[in-house]
């Protein structure tokens, strides 16, 4: 069947200042905690990662080339604030107008994001947000930044506030390495929230021109037996851990009841408390409307068995060994991997549909959601380089069927404006190094050379006939 995208969709490739510029050392910039972190306890290291610092314009030109008119970005903080506030790095500073004007110049609209897991490592080594502090110096950054790039229309706060609360308080995978601790898992959530809430609201008195927004990862999470009410609880409280809490957060600007009932029971079964402010609610409220946008990052969806879960089990799969992850918590349940659905060597399990029906509860929700855009999708993948490209079939078909399922959720009345793919180019995975690649463009990381790969002929024929066949 053939499908239609709009005309004025936005066909992006997503990029974050960590994992692609490298550079991580040079020009003033300030240390973050995955720079130790890697060092102690990874086999990799955030340089080179794909030198986009130097190669900026290569890659923008090879986007304008293949028909990307958009670019997720992220900036460093802690090349703007080394210590995450105070004296300002003018050399950060000069690389960003430099890196926007280029962006501009090949035609391929930044959408820019505040934060994209790299609190600088003054401020992460104090709670990171769960220091309220952090709060304060992230609403003066992000302050700074929008009067310094008047050129930048698209504001993203964070990326992924759940992720980062999953990565360093539950998995233990991301700095500070904490496990199990759902306290601060959701404390991290609200704290961001707030600290977003408190952006957003400034972006609006002040009356930049443009648009501001929230990133969040929301994997679907469905029971492994719909006609088992414990499997089905399993997924609502999986739910309300990733994705229902941030979301409230983000457009009601409370917790509803529901998900302040599955809150307290995970909590009660696990341990810990919450300090949520009268105060705190109030910036909720006062930005829940004034969201521009929603950027949606959707890989993947989850079954869940409500089983007796005895004990908080979570085995991270960084290498890529299929069937390798467990993930289970007490009082919540485990995730099935063996589903009838195919999924990567990473066991993240492929489910198109899990995106539509993501899309549509967002949409039935959170009625003041306004628009979507899809900020991250795409397929990890042990490429394999041959006669001076890589094959990508499977990522081919995989961004086809997403493509088809947003055109699906456009005819079905949401508003959703553009699609990035992760990642434009190659570029390193946080918790799984350098062979887990996604880009359209392969990047030796010896000689940082780049090279289209068979998606990115593909991409190009998609965005600009619009058609997916
Ligand atoms: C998202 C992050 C990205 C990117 C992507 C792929 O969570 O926003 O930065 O890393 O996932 O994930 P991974 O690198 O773990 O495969």
């Amino acid at each position: 069947m053939v499908k239609q995208l709009p005309k004025d969709f936005i066909f992006g490739g997503a990029t974050a200042a960590y994992q692609a510029e490298g550079a991580t050392q040079i020009d003033g910039k300030g240390a973050v905690a995955w720079d130790k972190y890697l060092a102690d306890h990874y086999w990799y290291r955030a340089d080179p990662a794909s030198d986009f610092y130097h190669r900026y314009p290569v890659d923008l030109e090879l986007a304008e080339k293949f028909g990307v008119n958009g670019i997720r970005i992220s900036i460093a903080w802690s090349r703007i604030f080394p210590t995450g506030y105070g004296e300002v790095n003018p050399k950060g500073v000069a690389f960003y107008h430099r890196l926007f004007a280029e962006c501009h110049k090949r035609h391929v609209e930044p959408f820019v994001t505040l934060h994209h897991f790299d609190t600088p490592e003054a401020l992460h080594s104090q709670g990171d947000f769960l220091n309220r502090d952090t709060i304060d110096h992230f609403v003066d950054y992000a302050a700074f930044c929008f009067e310094e790039f008047p050129e930048v229309k698209f504001w993203t706060t964070f990326n992924e506030i759940g992720p980062i609360g999953d990565g360093q308080y539950l998995v233990g995978k991301f700095p500070p390495g904490i496990q199990y601790d759902l306290a601060k898992v959701f404390q991290s959530h609200h704290n961001m929230m707030v600290a977003h809430a408190r952006v957003v609201k400034l972006f609006k008195d002040k009356g930049y021109t443009g648009e501001i927004g929230v990133v969040h990862a929301l994997p679907t999470k469905y029971p492994y037996n719909p006609e088992n009410p414990a499997d089905v609880r399993a997924a609502e409280l999986e739910d309300i851990i990733h994705n229902r809490f941030i979301l409230d957060a983000t457009y009601l600007g409370e917790y509803s009841d529901e998900t302040m009932q599955g809150v307290n029971h995970i909590l009660a079964v696990n341990g810990g408390e919450l300090d949520l402010r009268k105060e705190d609610f109030e910036h909720l409220q006062a930005a829940k409307d004034l969201n521009d946008f929603l950027g949606i990052n959707y890989y993947m969806s989850d079954w869940m068995r409500g089983d007796d879960v005895e004990k908080t089990e979570i085995t991270h799969n960084g290498k890529g060994e299929k069937g390798g992850s467990k993930y289970q918590i007490k009082g919540v349940g485990r995730r099935e991997f063996d589903v009838d659905v195919p999924r990567t060597d990473w066991d993240w399990m492929i489910y198109p549909q899990g995106l539509y029906d993501q899309i549509m509860r967002v949409k039935a929700n959170y009625p003041n959601y306004k628009k979507i855009y899809i900020t991250e999708n795409g397929l990890g993948y042990k490429d394999e380089f041959v006669d001076g490209t890589v094959y990508d079939d499977a990522r081919i078909d995989y961004v086809k069927q997403h493509l088809g399922v947003i055109a699906d959720a456009i005819a079905d009345g949401a508003n959703v404006k553009g699609y990035f793919l992760w990642s434009l180019m190659d570029v390193f995975s946080w918790s799984n190094g350098y062979e887990k690649r996604y880009g359209l463009f392969y990047v030796d990381f010896e000689t940082q050379e780049r090279y289209p790969k068979k998606s990115a002929y593909w991409y190009k024929q998609v965005a600009e006939s619009r058609i997916l066949e």
